[in-house]
């Protein structure tokens, strides 16, 4: 997309969102869907389990949906036709997403969820993954996102939008989940800007707030979906113990390295939810 297009997704990002979304029920000749699932770092390889898609297109193509520029998040848009338990299921997924680090504002951060939305999307499943501080955690170990803390000091919503987050993460469907895999445990995720990875004394503060994870993404996400009314489930592979928690140094190679690792596990999981999920 231009900058042009930008510039029209500032000034109007819900009628960008419902125009993104008429321009996704005309490539794939669904008029809804029914659940989104953002596909984050070391998550891409799940899909395999969901089967094959009816559709795959570039995210670029459609309305305000910038390239991706991150190893590892591929900007596509697939569409699934799965079976849930009360009838057919159309499934949006987003494989990869943009980041507040990318420097292009929360927008683009928020369109692809607030797109789905307008799509006919009623729940929104964020994958992404993170950094473990809480030292129960395991590398390759997913974890669902109870709650979180922004540390980033800003917000997708715009003006007096005074939104209640009480229940964001939805705990019926965070219960439906851990029905499915009760070994799975929960967590606070911490959202820091990034692209530089923490101190030891960042972390070490983290800690200290109460958080269990930090990750680069999921939270704007999160907001936009729950303000414009859809449940949200967010699932967290860890791929790292966090700065200063192992003496070891960071980097994203084995970020996508644990995520290859555990792609298999993640995939079942999530066939086996996303049936429940309505
Ligand atoms: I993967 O340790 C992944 N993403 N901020 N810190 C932050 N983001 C991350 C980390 C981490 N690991």
């Amino acid at each position: 997309m231009s900058v042009d297009d930008l510039a029209d997704l500032y000034n109007d990002p819900i009628g960008t969102a419902t125009l993104a979304a008429g321009e996704i029920a005309a490539i794939t000749g669904l008029p809804k869907h029914d659940i989104a699932i953002v596909m984050g770092s070391g998550w891409i390889d799940a899909c395999t389990a969901l089967g094959i898609p009816s559709h795959e297109f570039d995210a670029h193509v459609i309305a305000g949906f910038v390239p991706p520029s991150v190893v590892g998040h591929s900007g596509k848009i697939r569409s699934y036709q799965l079976e849930g338990d009360t009838g057919p299921l159309n499934l949006l997924v987003f494989l990869g997403r943009t980041h507040l680090y990318e420097g292009k504002g929360l927008e683009p951060v928020v369109h692809p969820v607030r797109t789905a939305v307008k799509a006919g999307c009623s729940v929104v499943i964020l994958t992404n993954a993170s950094g473990g501080i809480n030292s129960a955690f395991q590398v390759g170990q997913p974890v669902l996102i109870r709650d979180h803390i922004s540390l980033t000091a800003t917000s997708p919503l715009i003006g007096a939008d005074f939104v209640d987050l009480t229940d964001l993460y939805n705990k019926r469907i965070r219960e439906i989940v851990k029905h499915e895999d009760p070994s799975l445990q929960e967590g606070v995720y911490v959202h820091w800007r990034g692209p530089a990875y923490e101190t030891p004394a960042e972390i070490q503060m983290m800690r200290t707030i109460g958080a269990d994870l930090v990750g680069m993404s999921t939270v704007p996400e999160a907001i936009a979906a729950h303000a414009l009314g859809a449940k949200v489930l967010g699932i967290s592979l860890v791929t790292n113990a966090a700065a200063g928690i192992t003496g070891e140094k960071l980097n994203h190679k084995e970020v996508i390295e644990a995520g290859k690792a555990s792609a298999g596990r993640m995939g079942e999981l999530l066939k086996a939810v996303i049936p429940k999920l309505l």
